[in-house]
C-alpha cells in the first residue's frame, strides 16, 4: 500500500459500471480500488466530496499548430494542451499532415517537435495522407505503427488533400494490412465545387453560404461511398465529425451488418445550428466548419440518438482554431474577397471551431445531467473507446489497476455549479468560443494527469507547466477490425479474394 495520492469520498465512474470506493495512486499509475484505503505517511489525500469521478477526457480528433491555406493556428502546443486540462480532457490526438508530393514520417517528426516539451497533457498523432504512394502504402504505414501512430485521416474533399476512390482503396488495403485505423472526412468534392463557383458568380459569398454549398446531401453521399469502399476491403473505418442524421443512420446500418465502421461527432453539431453562420455581418465566420452546422432540428435529435444508441463510438472537439480578429485567421475570408462583397467570402473562411476546452462539460451537462445518455455511456463516449479504437487502452480511458492515474473530478449532483461558458474564462488560445453565453449545469472541479492535479474547477486555475504532458506511443486498436478474424488478418490480406 505504498500510495502517494488518495482519492477518497467519491464514486467511481467507468464505461462497464461505477463503485463508491477510494483510488490509491503510486507514481502516477492506479494500484488499488477499495474501501478506506489507508493512507501512508506522506500520502497527499484529495477528497472528492461525494462527486462523480471519471477517467480523464481523450480527445480523440485536434487540430493543433496546423495551420490551413493562408490561415494559422491560433493554438500552438502550450495553449491548446492548456484549454484541454481546463475542460478535463488529459489526452489528445492530434493531426500530422502529408504534403502532396513529400513523405509521412518526416511531416509526423515535425509536428511531434512542435509539441515535444510544450504540453500541459498527454499526447499522440494522427497521419494525414494526401498522397498515397506506393511507398507510403507499403513502408510508410508501417513505420507510423513502429512511431506509435496508428491511425490515419483521409479525406474526401479540399483539393489539397482529396483521394478519390483508388487512393481511398489503396489506403484502406494499406491500412488493413498493418492493423492502422482509417478516419475519413466524407464530403463530394465535386458536389461543393460545382455549388460553390455558382453561389459566388451570383454574389451569395456570406458565410452562411458555406452551408449552402455543402448540403446534407453532400456528406450523406461520400459517407455511403465511403462505407462502401470500406466494405470491399472490410477495412476498419472511423467516419469522423458526422453532422446529420442521415449519415448516423447509414453509420447505423453498417454495424449492423457487423462490420467494423466507427462513428464520431462533435459537441456543435449535437447543440448548434446553421442560425449561428447568419450572424450579423462576417460574425457567421466564426461558426463555419465542415461539414457545416445543419439547419434541421431532426438532425440535433439525430445526432442525439447516435450518441446515445451506440451509434457513435466517441465523441471528438474537432478543435480547429482560428483567430476571429485577425487577418492571419478567419477575417482572411474578409480580406481575400474575390467578389468584393463587404460580407466576405466564404470560400476563404478557414474551416473549423473551437471546441477543446469545452467538450467534456458540454456531454455532461447536455448529456448526462439533462438525462440524455448514462454515465456510462459518457464515459465511453468521452475516454474509453477513443483509448481502445487508438491504442492506448486500459492506459488511457479506465480507472483500474494499472491505468495512469488521469481523472475528472465533478460535484456531487446536490453541490452542481453552473457556469455560463464565457471566452474570458477559457484557457485555450483562440479569441473566441462559439458557445458564448452557453449554460453548462457543471464544470470539471479537478482534473488530475498521472496523479497531479493539473487544473482546479475552483479558481479556473492551470496547475502543471508546459511540459508536463507525454508522447503516447500507441498500439494497434482492440476494437473489433474485419469480420470474423482475429488479429491475424494482419499481413494476411488476399485481394485476390474479393
Ligand atoms: N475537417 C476537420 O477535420 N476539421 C476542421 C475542418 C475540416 O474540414
Ligand atoms: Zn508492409
Ligand atoms: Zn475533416
Ligand atoms: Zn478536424
Amino acid at each position: 500500500f505504498h500510495f502517494d495520492l488518495i482519492i477518497r469520498n467519491g464514486t467511481v465512474v467507468n464505461a462497464s459500471d461505477e463503485t463508491q470506493c477510494d483510488i490509491g495512486v503510486r507514481n502516477g499509475v492506479v494500484t488499488c480500488l477499495g474501501k478506506n484505503l489507508p493512507v501512508p505517511e506522506g500520502c497527499k489525500v484529495i477528497d472528492a466530496e461525494g462527486g462523480w469521478i471519471t477517467p480523464g477526457g481523450v480527445d480523440s480528433h485536434v487540430h493543433i499548430g496546423q495551420n490551413q491555406g493562408n490561415a494559422q493556428s491560433a493554438d500552438d502546443w502550450t495553449t491548446g494542451t492548456r484549454g484541454a486540462i481546463a475542460g478535463g480532457t488529459t489526452t489528445v490526438v492530434a493531426f500530422a499532415v502529408q504534403v502532396r508530393g513529400e513523405k509521412v514520417m518526416p511531416a509526423v517528426e515535425a509536428y511531434y517537435d512542435l509539441a515535444d516539451g510544450k504540453t500541459h497533457c498527454d499526447y499522440s498523432f494522427h497521419a494525414i495522407i494526401s498522397d498515397p504512394t506506393d511507398e507510403v502504402v507499403d513502408k510508410e504505414l508501417a513505420e507510423l505503427v513502429k512511431f506509435g501512430v496508428t491511425s490515419v485521416k483521409v479525406y474526401m474533399t479540399y483539393a489539397d488533400m482529396a483521394l478519390n476512390d483508388r487512393q481511398m482503396l489503396d489506403i484502406l488495403a494499406g491500412s488493413r494490412r498493418h492493423g492502422l485505423t482509417t478516419m475519413v472526412h466524407a464530403e463530394n468534392h465535386d458536389i461543393i465545387e460545382w455549388m460553390a463557383e455558382r453561389l459566388l458568380k451570383q454574389g451569395m459569398s456570406e458565410p452562411m453560404h458555406h452551408g449552402t454549398s455543402r448540403p446534407q446531401l453532400v456528406e450523406d453521399e461520400a459517407t455511403q461511398r465511403a462505407l462502401a469502399l470500406a466494405e470491399v476491403i472490410d477495412a476498419p473505418m472511423l467516419l469522423v465529425h458526422v453532422s446529420a442524421k442521415e449519415a448516423t443512420r447509414a453509420i447505423r446500418k453498417a454495424q449492423t451488418r457487423g462490420l467494423p465502421i466507427y462513428g464520431e461527432t462533435c459537441p456543435h453539431y449535437a447543440l448548434l445550428t446553421a442560425e449561428k453562420m447568419q450572424a450579423p455581418g462576417f460574425l457567421g465566420a466564426k461558426c463555419v466548419c465542415s461539414p457545416p452546422l445543419r439547419s434541421d432540428p431532426s438532425d440535433k435529435a439525430g445526432i442525439w440518438e447516435g450518441l446515445a444508441n451506440g451509434t457513435f463510438t466517441v465523441l471528438s472537439s474537432d478543435h480547429a482554431p482560428f483567430n476571429f480578429f485577425d487577418e492571419t485567421g478567419k477575417k482572411y475570408g474578409l480580406i481575400e474577397n474575390t467578389t468584393k462583397n463587404p460580407a466576405g467570402n466564404f470560400r476563404a473562411i478557414p474551416n473549423g471551431i473551437p471546441g477543446i476546452n469545452t467538450r467534456s462539460p458540454l456531454l455532461w451537462s447536455y448529456g448526462v445531467l439533462e438525462g440524455r445518455i448514462s454515465r456510462q455511456r459518457f464515459v465511453e463516449l468521452n475516454s474509453s473507446n477513443a483509448a481502445k479504437l487508438y491504442g492506448m487502452y486500459p492506459k488511457k480511458g479506465t480507472i483500474q489497476p494499472g491505468s495512469d492515474a488521469d481523472f475528472v473530478i465533478w460535484r456531487s449532483d446536490a453541490s452542481r455549479k453552473s457556469t455560463i461558458i464565457k471566452q474570458e474564462n477559457m484557457h485555450h488560445g483562440v479569441d473566441y468560443t462559439p458557445y458564448e453565453d452557453m449554460e453548462v449545469k457543471d464544470w470539471p472541479r479537478l482534473v488530475i494527469l498521472r496523479g497531479e492535479v493539473v487544473y482546479d474547477g475552483e479558481s479556473n486555475q492551470i496547475m502543471n507547466q508546459p511540459g508536463g504532458g507525454e508522447f503516447i506511443k500507441r498500439r494497434l486498436s482492440s476494437l473489433p477490425g474485419p469480420r470474423g478474424t482475429s488479429r491475424a488478418w494482419i499481413n494476411d490480406f488476399q485481394p485476390h479474394k474479393i
